[in-house]
């Protein structure tokens, strides 16, 4: 570790909150794939930034799109209109199928808004009696980390110390259909779900279950609310993971990707009915829609499909997936995931996946292990078969027998 390394990462630890362990690699420049430290290392991006920087590390298309917006207009606030927000909103509603559009700015603000919005429609459309409106969620999810979010996460790092929380949520475990149709009551205004548990460790339901789910919301009026703001926008090798269980959400949340790491902007997808209940003066964002997210966003979403990142990212993915599913390997206990949402769970003796993390570092590999024993693997959509069989190379040297 050079001096300028160690000097960084001094000044983070004594003026920073440590509410975080990162990787000792410090980094200063990022294209495609790749990002590279202070000191010139080259590394293979396996995090995206937790699947935000799916387009690849600055993209030239969307940084253009940003550049030239900026030096227009960045933000008016929704006190007034701007000539960016009509177009995101027609672009991202025709690329999803959605027919409302509520643009916010990190992905937790787009989970709160929903359960605003899901919450008042119970009330108001479906006839809940005031304040008893329940919305159903799974065991182990994570969907943020604002109070009313670690408020139903049943992760104690992740609300220890934090409470009193809100009430009305019921927990059941995720892909068991019997628990969800038993949770089911005249209170139930909606069911808050992420198609793919990322932080979970990338659990897939079993096949059948989300069918089974969209059944039993369309016969019971719950809204289905689909977090996909990890597993959108092409990172499970479909532009929505929904389209793997061949259903629709009612309402669908996106972040992350949907600026390609340029920015914060996240949007909450609806039919009419849901978001049709907030009038003017119930909700709102200082950031929310400014022109300079929507002209990001807009150019995201168009690199996103005229490149074919999301054909990339369901060939890819089978690819990363075969290789080190192949692996002769006495440690890892299995291989999961769908496109380029991937996981590598290691067996507990194994002595937990963050020092393989560090010996995949060393060989020029980012990835970050998650509940202790899994590595999650989500390279940028754009990488390339030679890309893919050289991170399988240094897999296979530090995860062989
Ligand atoms: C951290 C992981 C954690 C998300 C889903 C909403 C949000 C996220 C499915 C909130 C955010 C980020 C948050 C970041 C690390 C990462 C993460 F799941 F991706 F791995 F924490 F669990 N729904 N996930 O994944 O979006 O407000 O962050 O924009 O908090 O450490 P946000």
């Amino acid at each position: 570790m050079t001096s300028t390394t160690a000097r960084l990462i001094e000044t983070e630890h004594r003026l920073g909150a440590h509410n975080y362990k990162p990787l000792d690699v410090v980094l200063s420049r990022g294209e495609g794939v790749h990002v590279w430290d202070v000191d010139g290392n080259r590394y293979l991006d396996c995090l995206s930034a937790y699947s935000a920087v799916n387009q690849g590390h600055c993209h030239p298309k969307i940084l253009a799109a940003m550049v030239e917006q900026a030096q227009k207009l960045t933000l008016t606030s929704r006190a007034f209109r701007n000539d960016q927000l009509a177009h995101f909103y027609e672009e991202i509603a025709a690329l999803t199928g959605s027919h409302k559009v509520l643009p916010m700015n990190s992905g937790a603000e787009a989970v709160e808004t929903a359960i605003k919005a899901v919450r008042k429609w119970g009330y108001e459309v479906k006839g809940v009696a005031r304040d008893k409106a329940e919305i159903i969620v799974c065991n182990d999810n994570f969907h943020g980390r604002t109070m009313g979010i670690v408020g139903f996460s049943t992760d104690p790092d992740a609300r220890e110390g934090f409470g009193p929380f809100a009430p009305g949520f019921r927990h059941v475990p995720f892909g068991d259909i019997d628990a969800f149709r038993a949770a089911i009551n005249e209170n139930t205004v909606a069911f808050l779900i992420e198609p793919i548990q990322g932080e979970a460790g990338v659990l897939i339901p079993p096949a059948g279950y989300f069918a089974a789910v969209r059944e039993l919301c369309t016969s019971h009026g719950i809204t289905l609310i689909l977090d996909e703001i990890q597993t959108g926008l092409g990172r499970t090798g479909r532009l929505l993971a929904e389209g793997h269980e061949g259903i629709e959400a009612d309402v669908t949340l996106v972040g992350k990707a949907l600026s390609g790491g340029f920015y914060p902007v996240s949007a909450v997808l609806s039919n009419t009915e849901v978001l049709g209940v907030l009038k003017p003066g119930q909700h709102g964002s200082t950031f929310g829609g400014n022109p300079l997210a929507c002209a990001i966003a807009r150019a995201a979403l168009r690199v996103l499909t005229e490149e074919d990142m999301i054909g990339n990212s369901a060939r890819m993915g089978e690819r990363f997936q075969k290789g080190l599913s192949e692996i002769r390997s006495n440690i890892v206990r299995e291989v999961r995931g769908r496109g380029l949402m991937l996981a590598v769970e290691l067996d507990p003796a194994a002595g937990g996946a963050r020092k393989y993390c560090e010996a995949l570092k060393a060989r020029g590999i980012l990835a970050k292990d998650t509940h202790g024993d899994t590595i999650r693997i989500a390279p940028p959509l754009v990488i390339t078969a030679d890309q893919v069989d050289w991170a399988l190379e240094q897999f296979e040297t530090v995860l062989r027998d």
